[in-house]
């Protein structure tokens, strides 16, 4: 069978030592590539080899195509695998790998372009058979055509730019007389960040959770589904805590989203690993939002409810494989806390420095991935992700028990993290219970110490 000789991972932190370990177990040589403000990081010392690709700055460094495929060709790489972020979803990156020659561990570029812009990936979705929130058969003309659309959906509704995604361009609108401000600023706010002001128009849902479906698909057509994850615990689109199997799940719901989601992968072909992500609303009604091409930050809890290597099989269907995954029920529970470099008591202002005092948690069913250890400093110019704290228990309870006793061992001192956020919030009644939307972060209250 084919496999790569050598992967060159252009991507920072810890996705990247993800990828090495991967790679180390499978006897494929690694190369990293960093920037002069990661060369003490451990994705640099953990690669075969590293190649300094620019100065700090991301447009520089590792948004920089042309030095990325020069660090590939020096050092001989058949395969480049991207991460998540930078250049992950973006088609002419894939498309250069492609034209020279060097396997992108990803969605082709022609799947990018068709998933990246949101309208069509949407109107593929819905021909598939995939539901889709109702709203604008495409693109809207103009304003009179939103106001138009808007009185057959009916308000509240949401403009959405097509090039968006994260939440940028996109507008609740209540009634007809918001229209025209909404109208102008969204499309003002999508052409400066995309350089692409199309909209369209959905049937607003009011307080979804956002559940995603893990998917893989193969070249021969295969595709299935490896269970959900619930990451309605976000702030401003930044999530903060996922887990599997969601609480809001019944057998039933499962086997729909479960098909639905193969379905789409199966309609569009799908090669390699992704994600469905869908609205649920509370009559448990799904409706496709956006497909992603890459690996998530979050796949790490779908591995160890299914006790299966995503980044592995994500490389062996790179390389042509049959899919080694099937359609999965979790057995386990899991958790993630995303531990980030932030103050949780000054709006989550970001905190990089120096780690002065680092101690992880550890024992049985904990898991953490980072790139920091000891006397490390976290670089001002990157996200501000130190590590991802993951635990794996029979049930939810036992879940919850165990990140409460791993962030109680955990100590990262010299730079103030999210570690009394997540103690928090897993005090909450509500967050207990399993009752929660997207809305949750918007009235959580984050008490003083
Ligand atoms: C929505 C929605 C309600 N109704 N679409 C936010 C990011 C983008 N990918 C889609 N988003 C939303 N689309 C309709 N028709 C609410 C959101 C939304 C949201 C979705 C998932 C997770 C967090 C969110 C926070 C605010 C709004």
């Amino acid at each position: 069978m084919k496999m790569f000789k050598k992967i060159l991972i252009a991507n920072r932190g810890e996705i990247a030592l993800r990828v090495i370990r991967t790679c180390k177990e499978m006897g494929i040589n690694t190369v990293a590539v960093y920037s002069t403000a990661d060369a003490d990081s451990l994705h640099v010392r953990f690669a075969d080899e590293a190649v300094c690709i620019g100065p700090a700055k991301s447009a520089d460094s590792y948004l920089n195509i042309p030095n990325i495929i020069a660090a590939a060709e020096i050092t001989n790489a058949d395969a480049i695998h991207p991460g998540y972020g930078f250049l992950s979803e973006n088609a002419k990156f894939s498309r250069i790998c492609e034209e020279n020659g060097i396997k992108f561990i990803g969605a082709s570029p022609e799947m990018i372009d068709r998933m990246g812009d949101k309208a069509s990936a949407k109107s593929t979705m819905e021909a598939a058979g995939v539901p889709v929130v109702p709203g604008s058969p495409g693109l809207l003309k103009d304003l009179a055509d939103a106001k138009a659309t808007a009185k057959k959906i009916v308000y509240p509704v949401m403009i959405k730019a097509t090039a968006g995604g994260g939440g940028k361009g996109m507008r609740v609108v209540w009634s007809e007389d918001e229209m025209e401000e909404h109208w102008n600023s969204a499309r003002q706010e999508s052409a400066a960040a995309f350089g692409n002001d199309g909209m369209y128009m959905e049937k607003f849902i009011e307080e979804p959770r956002h559940i995603e479906i893990q998917i893989a698909g193969d070249k021969f057509g295969d595709a299935c589904h490896m269970s959900e994850r619930d990451c309605s615990i976000q702030r401003r689109h930044q999530k903060l805590v996922e887990e599997t199997p969601s609480p809001f799940m019944t057998a039933d719901l499962r086997k729909r989203m479960g098909a639905a989601s193969v379905k789409a992968a199966k309609a569009v072909k799908y090669e390699g690993v992704g994600t469905v992500e869908f609205l649920v609303d509370k009559n448990r009604d799904f409706y496709f939002m956006e497909m992603n091409t890459r690996i998530q930050v979050e796949h790490t809890i779908t591995e160890e409810v299914i006790n299966f290597d995503l980044i592995k099989e994500q490389i062996k269907l790179a390389a042509g494989h049959k899919m080694s995954g099937k359609n999965y029920e979790p057995k386990m529970h899991s958790i993630q806390c995303r531990i980030n470099a932030e103050d949780p008591f000054n709006g989550f202002r970001p905190s990089p420095g120096k780690i002065t005092t680092y101690h992880e948690p550890g024992g049985h069913g904990v898991r953490i991935d980072t790139h920091v250890y000891a006397n490390y400093i976290i670089p001002p110019h990157y996200d501000s992700m130190i590590s991802k704290l993951i635990v794996v228990a029979q049930t939810r309870e036992e879940a919850i028990k165990k990140m409460e006793r791993a962030l109680d061992e955990y100590i990262v001192e010299g730079i103030k993290s999210t570690i009394p956020f997540h103690q928090q919030l897993l005090q909450d009644e509500k967050f207990r219970e399993g009752d929660f939307t997207t809305k949750f972060m918007e009235t959580f209250v984050i008490k003083e110490k």
